[in-house]
């Protein structure tokens, strides 16, 4: 990077973090081309987080992720504590390849205890990095697996047990790219210029740059049943994001990283793009659209043609909030649990059209197939319950209380392997709740009895349960078995999740 990009990212997003200094913005390495995953970008030119190729050592990609803290300065004057890795907030994208076996090196100095989950990936329970991988103060966590699954874009975030939500809230978090050798569809793929990660999430900054989860301070009861919101947008980790997009197709990966706000995102001027994956790889087919919805942790991927634009020309990414509301949030107590943000529209990155483009690529009229599982596949079918009462957020009116307890009783589910199960995911409570699955993508059969469009209908590990909506997921367990290590599920409220909204399954042999 030269010194004017360099500069200029600095000065969009106020990074005061020396780790972040420290580390190349678009740190590609040399051996990224050539794999059918992600080019080497020849030139800066959006502000993205670092590229993490890893190193090959005997074979395998080792990673070094170090846990830290920092510091950046969204408020002018007013430094905000942060959490990151290997830099002050957020962390480098990790470019993983399926085939390949995959170290990761992950040393905690945060001065206290934390995990860091691998969202998407199909792994070991030992690897999953969930509440049972503690990484204690001061210490290393070292797990090894193979990336068994197609391209897709994954995340990586801690888990602990009751300090999800704050660490996340902190900073920790990045992304996890999974490239495929498979021959089959072209997509935009030089990082950081036309294959681009939007992490979004939102802050409460008050006017001294603290926030609800600043060291001393502690979220109310609202913000836990709520989920914590924040008024302030960053997208990766920059307020008010800005950067510039070659005049061509771009692929933007959207994760929504935020604890608690969904988001209905769209460009001001209504312009189409072309959706091509969801949380689990490629759809079944391109939908082109002016909206994608995405709960906390969901992603999608979709190409947006800036081909027709003139140089210079500026257009905004915002969530359409308040299109969504009334089906995200039922009633008075829906009302209670969201905010201003929830019921509007507002920005959060602008796109400057630049220069000619990388490539000449046009959106794939047609991707691969995708078998579609059926509800006779089950061998068995189990109900999952979400609700809130009182001051309590359950799942089957359990409430995990601590590692493994809950409160009546603990959801341990073994499911031999290779089992296909249907699990019937009915939403009681007033506001929405994006169920996630640890280590198995499933599908969605279909919503309060309708099949999914075509944006929903791929492999998926996070839904958006609406109120009063009952959605029927088709899941195959196969892969790994350890009858002593859990995997979890959960809602990705991360707040709902620390308050026990969390049940755990096994598997087994059969
Ligand atoms: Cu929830």
């Amino acid at each position: 990077m030269d010194v004017t990009s360099r500069r200029r990212f600095l000065q969009m997003s106020g990074v005061a973090g020396a780790g972040v200094l420290a580390s190349p913005i678009l740190g590609c390495g040399d051996d990224a081309a050539g794999d059918g995953g992600v080019d080497a970008a020849p030139a800066p030119a959006f502000p993205v987080p670092p590229l993490d190729d890893g190193e090959l050592v005997g074979g395998v990609r080792l990673f070094r992720l170090r846990l830290q803290s920092g510091s950046v300065e969204w408020v002018a004057g007013f430094p905000t504590a942060t959490y990151g890795v290997n830099g002050a907030f957020l962390g480098p994208t990790l470019h993983f390849r399926r085939g390949e076996r995959v170290r990761l090196e992950v040393s905690n100095a945060l001065g206290e205890t934390t995990t860091l989950h691998s969202h998407g990936l199909q792994l070991p329970a030992a690897s999953d990095g969930g509440p049972y991988q503690t990484i204690a103060a001061g210490a290393t966590w070292v797990t090894e697996f193979d990336v068994v699954q197609p391209a897709m874009t994954a995340w990586y975030h801690p888990h602990q047990m009751d300090a999800t939500a704050r660490h996340v809230y902190m900073g920790l978090a990045g992304v996890i790219l999974v490239a495929d050798d498979a021959p089959g569809v072209e997509l935009p793929s030089t990082y950081g210029v036309d294959d681009l990660p939007l992490v979004i999430q939102d802050r409460r900054l008050a006017a001294d740059g603290t926030h609800p989860y600043s060291p001393g301070r502690a979220p109310s009861m609202h913000d836990l049943m709520a989920g914590m919101r924040g008024e302030t947008m960053l997208v990766n980790g920059v307020r008010q994001l800005r950067g510039v997009v070659p005049r061509g197709l771009v692929r933007l990966r959207l994760l929504n990283g935020s604890n608690a706000r969904a988001y209905q995102l769209g460009f001001v001027d209504g312009r189409t793009f072309v959706q091509v994956a969801g949380d689990g790889g490629l759809l079944a087919a391109p939908v082109t659209a002016t909206r994608v919805l995405l709960s906390p942790g969901e992603r999608a991927e979709v190409l947006v043609d800036f081909g027709g634009d003139v140089a210079g020309t500026t257009v905004a990414l915002a969530s359409f909030s308040g299109e969504v509301f009334s089906r995200l949030y039922a009633g008075t107590m829906g009302g209670n649990v969201s905010d201003t943000l929830d019921r509007t529209t507002f920005e959060l990155v602008t796109f400057e059209v630049g220069a000619a483009p990388v490539t000449s690529l046009t959106p794939p009229a047609t991707l691969p197939a995708i078998e579609r599982m059926t509800a006779d596949q089950a061998v068995r079918t189990r109900s999952i319950v979400l609700d809130m009462t009182g001051p309590s957020v359950t799942i089957n009116g359990a409430r995990m209380t601590s590692l493994g307890a809950s409160v009546p009783a603990a959801i341990n589910f073994q499911i031999p392997s290779g089992s296909v199960e249907r699990w019937d995911v009915t939403n009681n409570s007033f506001m929405m709740h994006p169920l996630h699955i640890h280590n198995r993508h499933f599908q969605i059969l279909d919503i309060d009895g309708v099949p999914p469009p075509v944006e929903l209908a791929g492999w998926k590990d996070t839904v958006l349960v609406a109120p009063g909506q009952i959605v029927r997921l088709m899941l195959r367990f196969d892969g790994t078995t350890d009858a002593a290590l859990p995997y979890m599920f959960h809602c990705h409220i991360l707040e709902h999740e620390d308050m026990g909204m969390m049940g755990q399954f096994y598997i087994v042999e059969p």
